[in-house]
């Protein structure tokens, strides 16, 4: 198997994560940079993580997940797992809007309807997403568990949001810092 991405990629982290003691090969791209033609030639959606397995390539985190677990023969996530992940890929899509907007040059503190909506995004979710780890909902080191890891650290790291409020999404990672496979695939790092 060849896993494609990038070293700071929080979609890719998950999977870095999910693969666990698999072998695989890791292809580390720049994507915005020098890399960009090798992604061209890997995904028409210009997006990473990809997975190839012999033939069969397989695009977005989700799908790549499933592929995985389908082999690892761990049973399919629950209606309220697949929610969970939806939360944190609403969040985290929002944040990565945010970034690419601020090294494009935009101002997204801006009172603008687009960049308004972004910041409600994020934040109606990482209150939902710090109410569900305080009721215990994310006590199990499972992909979603691992989802929400990797999007908190990735947020921290990348200084995209005020944690006031949602402090105990910080306190989930920080009790985490030593699971397998989080060191190895701190973006701080690359
Ligand atoms: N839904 C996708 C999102 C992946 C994604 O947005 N990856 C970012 C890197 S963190 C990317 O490739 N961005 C390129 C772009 O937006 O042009 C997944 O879960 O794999």
């Amino acid at each position: 198997m060849k896993l494609i991405g990038s070293t700071t990629s929080p979609y890719v982290r998950r999977i870095r994560i999910l693969l666990d003691e698999e072998r695989y090969e890791f292809l580390n791209l720049d994507i915005y940079g020098e890399d960009r033609d090798e992604l061209r030639r890997r995904n028409p959606t210009l997006r990473i993580p990809v997975l190839e397995d012999g033939d069969q390539e397989v695009y977005d985190s989700r799908i790549i997940a499933r592929y995985i677990s389908a082999r690892q023969g761990r049973d399919p996530l629950t209606w309220d797992q697949q929610n969970q992940l939806t939360m944190i890929d609403g969040a985290n899509d929002s944040a990565v809007t945010m970034l690419l907007s601020e090294r494009s040059g935009i101002d997204t503190s801006q009172d603008l309807m687009f960049y308004n909506l972004q910041r409600e995004r994020i934040m109606t979710t990482l209150r939902t997403l710090a109410a569900m780890v305080e009721d215990g909902q994310f006590e199990t080191w499972n992909y979603p568990a691992i989802c929400l890891y990797c999007m908190v650290d990735w947020l921290d790291f990348r200084d995209l949001v005020d944690f006031t409020g949602v402090e105990g999404l910080l306190a989930f990672r920080d009790s985490r810092k030593d699971y397998p496979w989080v060191a190895e695939t701190d973006p701080r790092n690359s």
